[in-house]
C-alpha cells in the first residue's frame, strides 16, 4: 500500500525533478498527480517511464489525498497550499513563504529529523532554501562535536536558482557574444551574466544585505540552533546547476582538520571528496543528477583558534530543491502515515 501525491507546479524545472526523484527513489505510490496553472494545463511531465498529462490546480480536490508537494511561487503558494492543508493533506513547500513561521517546520531529513512533529500544527512543512540545505548538511555533524560560533560563507550560485529564465538568459547570452548583431540584454539578472559574476541574489535589505543573505541566516538558526552566529555573501555565477560554498566556520573548541574530513566522511548526505592535488576536489558540474552535498579543500584556518575552512558543492535543483522535499514525504511517511 504506498501514498496519494500531488506534484503542484510540475512544469517547472524543481517540478519535473521531484517527479524524476520520486521515481528513481520507488517512492511507494498508489496514484499520482501532476498539477500545474491553468495555461500550461495539457503538458505531459515524465514520471519514470509514464507519462502525466497536467491537470488545473484551480479546480484540484485534495481530499484523501496524503501529500501535496509544491514548487511553484509564493503567491500560489498562499493561495493553494491552505486549500490542500484544509483538505488534510499534508503540503511540503519549496517556496520561502512559510519557512521563518514558528509553527510550520523546516526541515532538511539528515538534520533535524524530529522538527516532522510539528506537521500537525498547520499540515504544511518547509523546504529550506537551496544555499542552506547544502551548508546545514555538513554543518550539523562538526556542530554536534565542536559546537559552531561563527559561519563566514561566500556562494557560488547557478543560474537555475533562477528558473527556466535564468537558464534561459545565461545560454543565449553566451551564444549571443559571438554573433554580432545577437546580443542579448540582461533581464532576468541585474547585469550580464554570461562570463561575469553578480553579488546579488534576490532583493535589497536595509542593512544592505541581500534576502538570500538574510535566509541562510535565518534558516540555518532555525534548522541547527539559534546561537550559531552566520554572515553570508551570495553571488550569482555563470554557471547552469549546482551551488557552491566556501565556508569559514569558528568553533567553540579546538577540532582539526583531519577529524573534521573523517566526521564528513560518516554524515549522512555527505560525500567527502578531499586529495590535495589537481582536481581532488568537485565543482558543481560534476554534482549535478547526484544526491550527496561533496566536501573538499577541509583545512585549519589557522588565523583564529578554532577555525576550519571547507568548500561545499551540491545539486540545487536536487538537495537543495526536490530531493530534500522527497526526503521529507518519505520522513512524514515512515514516521506519520506508516503505510505499507
Ligand atoms: C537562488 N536560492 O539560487 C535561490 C533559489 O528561497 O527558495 C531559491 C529561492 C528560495 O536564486
Amino acid at each position: 500500500m504506498g501514498y496519494k501525491v500531488a506534484i503542484v507546479g510540475a512544469t517547472g524545472n524543481v517540478g519535473r525533478e521531484m517527479l524524476n526523484i520520486l521515481a528513481e527513489r520507488q517512492f511507494p505510490i498508489d496514484e499520482i498527480i501532476a498539477l500545474a496553472s491553468r495555461k500550461s494545463m495539457g503538458s505531459e511531465v515524465s514520471f519514470g517511464d509514464k507519462t502525466l498529462k497536467t491537470k488545473d490546480l484551480d479546480t484540484f480536490d485534495f481530499t484523501g489525498w496524503d501529500m501535496a508537494l509544491f514548487a511553484v511561487g509564493s503567491e500560489a503558494t498562499a493561495k493553494y497550499a491552505p486549500i490542500a492543508a484544509k483538505a488534510g493533506c499534508l503540503v511540503i513547500d519549496n517556496s520561502s513563504l512559510y519557512r521563518y513561521d514558528p509553527q510550520i517546520p523546516l526541515i532538511v531529513p539528515e538534520v533535524n529529523p524530529d522538527a516532522i512533529e510539528g506537521y500537525k500544527n498547520k499540515m504544511i512543512i518547509a523546504n529550506p532554501n537551496c544555499s542552506t540545505a547544502q551548508m546545514v548538511v555538513a554543518l550539523k555533524p562538526l556542530h554536534d562535536r565542536a559546537k559552531i560560533k561563527r559561519v563566514v560563507v561566500s556562494t557560488y550560485q547557478s543560474v537555475s536558482g533562477s528558473g527556466k529564465e535564468g537558464l534561459d538568459e545565461l545560454w543565449n547570452q553566451t551564444k549571443g557574444m559571438y554573433v554580432p548583431g545577437q546580443e542579448v540584454a540582461h533581464k532576468v539578472f541585474t547585469k550580464q551574466i554570461a562570463f561575469n559574476v553578480i553579488p546579488h541574489i534576490d532583493v535589497f535589505l536595509d542593512d544592505g544585505s541581500t534576502k538570500e543573505e538574510w535566509k541562510m541566516v535565518a534558516e540555518t538558526k532555525k534548522i541547527i540552533d539559534k546561537s550559531i552566529k552566520v554572515t553570508a555573501t551570495c553571488v550569482r555565477v555563470p554557471v547552469f546547476v549546482g551551488h557552491s560554498e566556501a565556508i569559514n566556520i569558528e568553533f567553540e573548541e579546538f577540532i582539526d582538520e583531519d577529524e573534521v574530513r573523517d566526521i564528513l566522511r560518516e554524515a549522512p548526505g555527505v560525500m567527502v571528496i578531499d586529495k590535495r592535488e589537481d582536481g581532488g576536489y568537485v565543482t558543481p558540474i560534476e554534482c549535478v543528477g547526484d544526491y550527496a552535498t561533496f566536501i573538499s579543500r577541509i583545512r585549519q584556518d589557522s588565523t583564529i583558534d578554532n577555525g576550519i575552512n571547507l568548500w561545499c558543492v551540491s545539486d540545487n535543483l536536487r538537495k537543495g530543491a526536490a530531493l530534500n522535499a522527497v526526503q521529507i514525504a518519505e520522513l512524514y511517511g515512515r514516521r506519520i502515515l506508516k503505510k505499507g
